[in-house]
């Protein structure tokens, strides 16, 4: 396995976010990095590297160019408001819902957030764009090791990617680096390109970037959304429109279903990456799937994501690991781990 560490992951740090009305400690933090890096370490598991930089071009095969130009300029104009903001996490307030107009980018700072956000839960911070775009790096870089022969690499970095869609952040998430890494596959040569989405919220992002192609299939197994985040995403009705009709697949499970019915979902989706014999696999690695978790209401056990791994490895394909969520910190390393180990000694 080689992996792709984002060494300034720690550069995004937020300060808090919202629960309830109350101001918290942020879940997705940089001692979840450290986690897996300290027991990627202890297992010995494949070269660790640093990326390359990638162009800004490669970020808009996914993102647009408005959206990518707005986050790469946005602490400076949060702190251009006001200098004392620069001891302050950036949050949108207000959103263009429904009736409300969202071709025409505002002025206002805080009208822009609110048009490239979906939520409030996301803090924006002054190393945000430097993590971010250093993750979307190592996203590209572990594509393109896939197409010069690696059968296995590892997306290492924070922040998340699978929430973001190509103009706007949200769920902890900036750039979507399942997408990016899926998409320079494409550009780098393969004909079809399969992401299982395994993270315990719906990747609602990728989803939507994907949604009109049948070049992407894109299967994603988490908690339902009539009660769980991203809420209005990630239905079992959704399944692709126009040329993309036929390759979204939801696998939606009640919040709280036995670790039995996420298996046999697992079971569903690999029947179908079968079928639709894609030339690479990206996994959105999310493990908030855990029992521990403090967010989510599934119950995995640390042996159940080496499964995982072994499962995925009998696809037989060039596969792409990248990190999403997971916020059981100290359990973090030994379950990441143990789905790329799982993945390797099944090979
Ligand atoms: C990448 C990823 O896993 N993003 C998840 C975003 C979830 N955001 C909503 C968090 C709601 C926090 N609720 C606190 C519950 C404490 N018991
Ligand atoms: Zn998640």
């Amino acid at each position: 396995m080689l992996t792709f560490y984002n060494e300034l992951h720690a550069q995004h740090r937020g300060r808090h976010e919202f629960f309830r009305g109350e101001q918290v400690p942020c879940f997705e933090k940089p001692e979840r990095v450290d986690s897996v890096l300290g027991e990627l370490g202890r297992r010995g598991l494949g070269r660790i590297v640093t990326p390359h930089g990638v162009p800004l071009m490669s970020l808009e095969r996914v993102h647009t160019p408005r959206y990518l130009h707005f986050l790469r300029s946005a602490w400076n104009d949060w702190v251009a408001l006001d200098p004392a903001n620069a001891k302050k996490d950036a949050f949108p307030s207000v959103w263009p819902v429904r009736t409300l107009r969202s071709d025409i980018e505002p002025d206002n700072f805080a009208a822009k957030m609110g048009l490239y956000s979906m939520d409030s839960g996301t803090p924006l911070t002054a190393g945000t764009w430097t993590a971010a775009k250093t993750g979307a790096d190592c996203a590209v870089n572990a594509a393109h090791a896939l197409r010069l022969g690696e059968r296995g690499t590892f997306v290492l970095s924070r922040p998340p990617g699978h929430h973001a869609g190509a103009d706007f952040f949200g769920g902890y998430c900036f750039l979507n680096n399942a997408a990016l890494a899926a998409q320079h596959l494409l550009d780098d040569g393969a004909r079809k390109v399969a992401i299982i989405d395994i993270d315990y919220h719906h990747g609602n992002g990728t989803q939507s970037i994907f949604y009109h192609r049948d070049d992407v299939l894109f299967i994603s197994i988490h908690a339902d959304p009539r009660s769980e985040y991203p809420f209005y995403l990630g239905h079992a009705d959704e399944r692709g429109e126009g040329a993309g009709l036929g390759y979204n697949l939801n696998v939606p499970l009640a919040a709280g279903s036995s670790t039995q019915a996420w298996f046999s979902a697992l079971e569903t989706a690999c029947i179908r990456i079968g079928s639709f014999a894609p030339d690479a696999l990206v996994v959105s690695l999310g493990v908030d799937t855990f029992g521990g978790d403090p967010l989510s209401k599934f119950s995995l056990q640390s042996a159940d994501y080496l499964k995982i791994g072994e499962r995925l490895a009998w696809l037989n394909l060039p596969t792409a690991f990248i990190f999403e969520g997971g916020y059981a910190v100290k359990e973090l390393g030994v379950n990441v781990v143990n789905v790329l180990e799982g993945y390797e000694t099944a090979l």
